[in-house]
């Protein structure tokens, strides 16, 4: 038996899903931060995959990708409970929908004004482990990519705000709750832990007051908050 690890950008959306249902298990795993300019060489161990998160078991096993690191842990460690409607019709496809629609919505309401790309940039790269040249180097040549390329391009083909988009995935989330507190019914599933994790990644930056001008969707991110221990 050895440590359980999970590497992670700290900034990174799909590491603050894994992060989340850690938290939620009461798991011990330590984190380790990788440097955002040499994640090629310190993830070398999973052959090619070059991504955060990965999580490595107590065994030993390393398991990469966010969705299915999360079914993994939930499997190995909570007797598969979060992941019970897996198959069912609801379920997946609103696993499938938060994986591509509240993954796409990061990237809008970081980097989708001057001012929001900016000011992430010199949170991300304080946040981040960086060398001591790079650090400097992406807070002020970081955003101006972000922005100029990603995002704005991001924004024009949506049509709404940042803030638009994130509050209709909200309303459309919080609606399909059927009278209940979770989409998972009384308690949360993995569908839940996905979804928060994406809307907790954008906590750490100002814009996330945005997101929380929506009642219904922070009535319940306030809840999963609550399931964390
Ligand atoms: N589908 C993957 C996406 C992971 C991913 O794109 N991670 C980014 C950070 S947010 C990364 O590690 N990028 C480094 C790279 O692509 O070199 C997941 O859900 O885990």
């Amino acid at each position: 038996m050895s440590q359980a690890t999970l590497h992670v950008l700290q900034t990174c959306p799909f590491s603050w899903k894994v992060r989340g249902l850690i938290e939620h298990l009461g798991l011990d795993v330590d984190e380790v931060q990788v440097n955002a300019m040499r994640t090629k060489k310190e993830l070398a161990f999973t052959n090619g995959w070059n991504k955060v998160p990965v999580f490595t078991d107590n065994d030993g096993e390393v398991v990469v990708d966010s969705t299915p690191i999360m079914v993994y842990i939930d499997e190995k460690y909570n007797d598969g409970v979060l992941s019970d409607n897996s198959g069912n019709e609801r379920y997946d496809s609103m696993l499938a929908h938060v994986d591509e629609a509240w993954k796409r919505a990061t990237i809008p309401i970081l980097y989708g004004s001057l001012g929001a790309a900016l000011s992430t940039t010199r949170r991300v790269s304080k946040l981040e482990k960086f060398g001591f040249i790079s650090r400097r180097l992406y807070a002020w040549a970081g955003f101006p990519i972000m922005w100029g390329i990603i995002a704005r391009k991001r924004v024009k083909k949506d049509g709404r705000t940042p803030k638009k988009l994130w509050h209709d995935l909200l309303t459309e989330y919080t609606s399909s709750f059927d009278g209940h507190a979770y989409f998972g019914g009384v308690e949360p599933n993995l569908v839940d832990f996905a979804a928060f994790g994406y809307m907790r990644s954008i906590s750490p930056f100002k814009q996330f007051k945005l997101l929380e001008e929506h009642e219904l969707g922070m009535k319940w991110y306030k809840s999963m908050e609550r399931q964390l221990k």
